[in-house]
Parts: structure tokens; C-alpha cells; sequence
């Protein structure tokens, strides 16, 4: 009789927990270092070195370690701004292309030892380690593999130099949550003293393989950093947005899995948004400066990001499943600009007012399965809890269920936030959401992807009681994390700000505003500054800065810099005389195009009168590809346009992968009428390409 009972209990109570079993893992698994990743989902990236002072992106490797003498270089006042806007830690470039190294190595006397700072006894990777440690924010390490200062650079011998650097870093400073390496490689530079073009084999060169051992080894939490990872993929731009679907999962288009395809031609665009069921775990990282450079120009102070445009990054980057990267530019006396530190502080408290409240933290969720006959372990409590590892599941074979959100009263948001529980993979590839509008479901968005974290902005707010997701295609039962509803504070229509090819500046705004206040002199428009009711001259160009404002309330400020006007000009091209004027028509869509077999070639304008010029600009074609950008230019001066003067000559470094407006400062002002922009070099083909080009005359 016993014996008869035993065998059906035992039977009922392996049922039992056998459906209580949790969903089985899909797919590539982050690592424990990747989850507390994207817990981080943003951090800062420092560019400070010899390109401070010469006005550079990439440094020759010749610099004099002496130009670094900054006369109040604060880690701290940098870490905190970064800590003010939210971040959670930076990453400092220990060592850029340059080959100038930040802290005391061994490796190499081309380093800080050598600058008169603190009379060569200074670490500033040490500073920046004892404000992180104070200030409670993560570490990481930037050492570029490029050196276009070291002799050996393309030789083995580098290659041990440069494990030698990390290994220092490795065991002096942390502990590391990321070891960054960047992807621009080879190439001419100084050499120490041989003035040559290095390129190397990416596939073999590093030996990435060995050399990502040491910080698996030195550094077991720290994440690695790759244009293809290992542990993060770069997004292929450095805009700071990945595709509005990106997968964290990733198969990586190359023979070693890692540095090279075939072809020889990195598909970065397929980093921005990944593979679905890809073969690793390889979430993207956004990187984007604050200003158009990494490196700090004094002509960008204007140029900061707004705390509204770095909002609109976040919801591009960490709101796709990818972490966001800040790039932060220290000035020349070694400290972040107040521009830069308002802006940051500015969005730290926008992130703040926007995500404080979880809107549907005390609504009843009803779905439409709940794993193991409506199992509390696996119940939708758990999808208000701000655990990103709690969640609601459903049964193994339901892959599509519905999930209604009553909030028990209207309520008003902008901004809808989903996450899985990625410890489980990323399991769910398209979903809907709807709102309960005058008796019946409105769908209000469908979407792909969510993973560790998925933000949907509504440009407009929506007021609703009831809302519902549906799930509407996964690839194994949900395991969904978070739900959450929030609303941006109200602001202002910020202006927009305008100027035709005749030099008249236009102020307006998308929706009315009671008042615009504008700006000419650089300073902050105030109720006191003159209104904006008609549009003005601004033929030399300038800053204009300009805010709307209400009784209670004002925009942001939006600041617009302006070169000479284009009036009149003229351009007398090469022999091709493909004469368009699109390098002149104030329209950065448009470019010029002149085919070319050999180089160098010269676009030369007429102003038309002469001006007292203080820098030439050229801004490349915006439409993201290579062709025919220049990075390596002369330029001339002329009164007549017979007798020409070298005035600039230089590189656009980093232009391929941030293909913003090139500014070239002038040593003096010159008299100019004509000026020549010769082209010596273009990234790749065969036509010289110009989306603009025009002078500062202020
Ligand atoms: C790029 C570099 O070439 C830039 O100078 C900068 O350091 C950026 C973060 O990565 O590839």
C-alpha cells in the first residue's frame, strides 16, 4: 500500500518542480563583466595630450612632451563633471596616436616625465585613478596600438613595447572596467625620426589573441574594446547612435574573427545593429564627443553638445541595447571648459527629471500567459521591481503573449522603457504597443529588438489608463525584465537658426513661441537681449546664439557659428572645369565633385574682394561615405590670383571616422581674395569630393 503511494507523489513533486523550471538560456550569453556593462550604460572618454596645444586630432609623433604644461589640471574637476551628467565612469587615453604617454612608463622616455609639469614627477592616469576612487566612478584604459612616435612601430619589437605599456597600466592603476583599443592603424608619422608610411597587417600584426590574454589575465573584469570586440563591438560611427534595431549578439564578418575580412574592408555599418541570433555576445558601444573633436579647439567652445541633444543620444545608444561613450576634451590649462561642464550637469539633471519616476511602477499588469500555470516566480510583479534580472515568463511554447498595463487612472508619458533579462539572452525580436483610446486598442508603436534596455520617445505626450504589449515575434519564450513609463520634463521649442547664401540670418521655431531673444556677441540670450522679429545681416559671419521664451519658461539656448558669407563667390576649378558651385552653396547636403586620375589637384574660389581671413574651413561630404574626401591639404593665398603664398598646409586626421566640419586656424591673418585648396590625398577613389568650403573672418 505504501509502497503504491510513494511512486505518484515522488511523480507529482517532480512535475512540480520540473515545470517550475526557469526558460533555458537562447542564444550567445553575456559574460558577468558584460552585464555589469550595460548596468554602466554610460561613460567618458578623455582626449587630453600634445594635440591640446597644436590644435591637432592626431598628433605626428614628433611633439615636444614639453608643450604639456597645463596650468591647472584638475582629474577630479574632470570626473566630477563626468559624474554630474550622469556617468558612471572614464575611460583616459593613457597614450594616443601621438605615442605621448600620460603616466611615467618604462617603455618609452617619450613620455610625461619629460614635460615640465609638476617638474616631470607627474602620473596623470594616477590623478584621474585617486578621482575616480574619490568620486566613486570606474576606470578604464585607452592606449592606442598606433604609435607615430616609436621607431619600431611595424616592427615585432613594437608589439612587444606596446604589451609592455598595457602590462604597466595593467598592474598600476585599476582595477579597469574596460581596456580600450582603437581601430586606426598604420600609416605615415615620425618614427622616431623617419618621417615614413608604416602600414601593417591588422589580421597579425598585434597578435591580438596574445595580447588580450594579458587582460584577460591583469585585468579579469576589465571589458575589451575592439572595432570588431571582443567583449564590445564599436557602432562603425562616431555619431553616438546605433541602429534603430541593434542586437547585442554579433557575427563579426571577418576570417579571425576580429580584425579583418577578406575583402580587407571592415563592414562596420553591420555593427550598427548587429546580428539577430548572432554568434557572440558583442553589445555595441556609441562613441561621440561632446564638441566636433575629441581633442580640444578653442574654435568648438561653441560647438558643445546641448544637454537635449546628448538626451537624444542617450535614447539612440543606451536606449538600443548599446552603452554610450562621451568624449570630454580638458582645454589647455587641463580642465573641461565651463561650456562643457554646464552642458553635462545640464543633462545630468535632464536624465534625472526624465527617469526618476517610474510612471507604472504601482500598475496591475495582466498577461496573457505566465510560465507554469500562472507561476509567482515567474509572475509580472516582477516587471515593475527596477531589477533587471527579475522577470515574467511565459511557458516554452508561448512566444507571442499579450501583457495589458492598467495604471488605475490616466496618466500622461513620453517615453516607454523595455528589458530582458539578458542573463537569458536576447529572446524577443519584434513587439507592439498599444493604448485603450475611446474604447478600442490604438497601436502607438511597433518595434524590433529590446534586450538589456529598449527606449520608445514619443515626440509627443500620450495620456492613457490602459496600455498593451504584444509580443510580436521571439525567438524563445519571453523572459521580460522592466516595464516602465516616463515623461520628460515640458520644455520650450528651441529656435532654429538660419542663414542664406546672402549672409541674412532667419530665426524660427516649429511650434510658436511667445518670444525668441538672440545674440550676436557670444554671450547667453537673456529676457534683456534684443527679441528676434525680423531676419538680419550677418555677412561676416559670427556666433549667433538664440532661446525662446514664455512667461515661466524658456528653451534651450542654440548657438549657430557662421563663416563669411558666400556671396559672390566663385569657383574656378581644375582642368576638368567640372565647374558646379555646390562647395559654395551654404547647403552641407550637396557637394562638389571633380574626377581626378592623379594628385594633387586644386579647387580654387574667387571671394570676389579680399578679406582679412583667419581660418580656412572644409567640411567633407555628409552622406557617410569616402569618396574623394581629402585628408591631407595645402592651401595658398593670393590678391590677384597669380602670385599665390603657402599659408596652411596639414591633415584631417580622424576625418574618415568623424566626417565633421574641418576648421584651419591660421598662424597670422592674411589678405586674401583667391584661395587655392589643394588636395594631395583623399581617403579612397578617383574624384575629389567637397560638401564646402569657406573662411573665418572673426
Ligand atoms: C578614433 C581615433 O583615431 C580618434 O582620434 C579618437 O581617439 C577616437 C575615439 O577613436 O578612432
Amino acid at each position: 500500500m505504501k509502497q503504491a503511494l510513494i511512486l505518484p507523489i515522488f511523480l507529482f513533486y517532480s512535475f512540480l518542480s520540473f515545470g517550475q523550471l526557469p526558460p533555458k538560456p537562447y542564444g550567445a550569453l553575456p559574460t558577468n563583466a558584460q552585464l555589469k556593462w550595460h548596468e554602466m550604460e554610460m561613460y567618458c572618454l578623455i582626449h587630453y595630450g600634445v594635440d591640446t596645444y597644436t590644435n591637432k586630432e592626431w598628433g605626428y609623433g614628433d611633439e615636444d612632451p614639453a608643450l604639456i604644461n597645463p596650468s591647472n589640471f584638475s582629474a577630479e574637476q574632470i570626473v566630477a563633471a563626468a559624474k554630474a551628467g550622469g556617468f558612471k565612469g572614464i575611460v583616459v587615453v593613457a597614450k594616443h596616436h601621438d605615442g605621448l604617454c600620460l603616466w611615467p612608463t618604462k617603455t618609452t622616455s617619450h613620455n610625461i616625465t619629460k614635460s615640465p609639469w609638476k617638474n616631470g614627477k607627474g602620473d596623470m592616469v594616477k590623478d584621474y585613478e585617486l578621482a575616480c576612487k574619490k568620486l566613486g566612478m570606474k576606470l578604464g584604459i585607452y592606449c592606442s596600438p598606433w604609435d607615430r612616435n616609436s621607431a619600431t612601430y611595424g616592427t615585432p619589437a613594437y608589439v612587444s613595447i606596446y604589451r609592455q605599456q598595457l602590462k604597466e597600466l595593467y598592474s598600476n592603476y585599476g582595477p579597469l572596467f574596460i581596456s580600450w583599443h582603437d581601430g586606426a592603424n598604420g600609416g605615415d608619422g615620425y618614427y622616431g625620426g623617419a618621417n615614413e608610411k608604416r602600414n601593417i597587417d591588422r589580421t597579425s600584426y598585434y597578435g591580438w589573441d596574445s595580447t588580450f590574454a594579458i587582460t584577460r589575465k591583469m585585468q579579469p573584469s576589465a571589458m575589451i574594446f575592439g572595432d570588431i570586440g571582443p567583449d564590445v563591438r564599436w557602432v562603425g560611427n562616431e555619431e553616438g547612435h546605433a541602429g534603430e534595431t541593434c542586437w547585442a549578439t554579433f557575427t563579426p564578418e571577418a576570417p579571425d574573427e576580429g580584425r579583418k575580412p577578406s575583402n580587407g574592408y571592415v563592414k562596420y555599418w553591420l555593427a550598427t545593429e548587429g546580428t539577430k541570433n548572432g554568434k557572440y555576445w558583442m553589445p555595441a558601444e556609441c562613441d561621440v564627443p561632446l564638441r566636433p573633436g575629441w581633442f580640444y579647439h578653442s574654435s568648438q567652445d561653441e560647438q558643445v553638445k546641448s544637454a537635449y541633444t546628448l538626451l537624444d543620444l542617450y535614447y539612440k545608444s543606451v536606449g538600443r541595447g548599446a552603452g554610450l561613450d562621451l568624449g570630454l576634451a580638458p582645454d589647455k590649462s587641463g580642465q573641461l571648459h565651463p561650456n562643457d561642464v554646464k552642458a553635462l550637469k545640464e543633462f545630468g539633471q535632464l536624465l534625472q527629471n526624465t527617469f526618476r519616476i517610474n510612471l507604472a511602477k504601482n500598475a496591475v499588469f495582466t498577461a496573457s500567459n505566465v510560465r507554469v500555470n500562472n507561476s509567482k516566480k515567474f509572475g509580472t510583479s516582477f516587471l515593475a521591481d527596477n531589477d533587471r534580472y527579475s522577470y515574467w515568463a511565459t511557458d516554452d511554447d508561448v512566444l507571442t503573449p499579450q501583457l495589458i498595463i492598467d495604471l488605475k487612472k490616466p496618466t500622461t508619458f513620453n517615453v516607454i522603457r523595455l528589458r530582458e533579462n539578458i542573463k537569458l539572452g536576447q529572446r524577443i525580436t519584434s513587439f507592439a504597443i498599444d493604448v485603450f483610446e475611446s474604447n478600442q486598442w490604438k497601436e502607438i508603436t511597433l518595434a524590433t529588438s529590446i534586450g538589456a534596455n529598449r527606449l520608445i520617445r514619443f515626440q509627443q505626450n500620450i495620456t492613457a489608463q490602459k496600455l498593451r504589449v504584444r509580443i510580436t515575434d521571439a525567438n524563445a519564450c519571453i523572459a521580460l525584465s522592466d516595464f516602465g513609463l516616463f515623461k520628460e520634463p515640458v520644455h520650450l521649442t528651441p529656435p532654429i537658426i538660419r542663414r542664406s547664401k546672402e549672409g541674412k540670418v532667419e530665426i524660427t521655431t516649429i511650434a510658436p513661441v511667445e518670444g525668441i531673444r538672440y545674440t550676436t556677441d557670444g554671450s547667453e540670450p537673456t529676457l534683456q537681449s534684443p527679441q528676434y522679429d525680423h531676419t538680419f545681416l550677418l555677412k561676416d559671419g559670427g556666433i549667433v546664439k538664440a532661446k525662446s521664451f514664455e512667461t515661466n519658461a524658456s528653451s534651450e539656448t542654440i548657438t549657430k557659428q557662421f563663416g563669411l558669407s558666400k556671396q559672390g563667390w566663385k569657383i574656378i576649378a581644375g582642368e576638368n572645369n567640372t565647374n558646379t558651385n555646390e562647395a559654395i552653396d551654404e547647403n552641407e547636403n550637396s557637394f562638389f565633385r571633380m574626377p581626378v586620375s592623379d594628385l594633387p589637384r586644386d579647387i580654387i574660389v574667387d571671394m570676389g574682394k579680399e578679406y582679412q581671413i583667419k581660418a580656412f574651413t572644409y567640411l567633407p561630404r555628409q552622406d557617410k561615405k569616402t569618396d574623394g574626401v581629402a585628408d591631407k591639404y595645402v592651401y595658398h593665398a593670393s590678391s590677384d590670383g597669380n602670385e599665390w603664398k603657402e599659408v596652411a598646409s596639414g591633415e584631417f586626421s580622424n576625418i574618415k571616422a568623424n566626417p565633421v566640419e574641418q576648421i584651419v586656424l591660421l598662424n597670422n591673418s592674411v589678405a586674401v581674395r583667391y584661395f587655392k585648396f589643394s588636395v594631395l590625398h583623399i581617403i579612397s577613389g578617383k574624384e575629389i569630393t567637397t560638401a564646402e568650403l569657406g573662411v573665418l573672418v572673426k
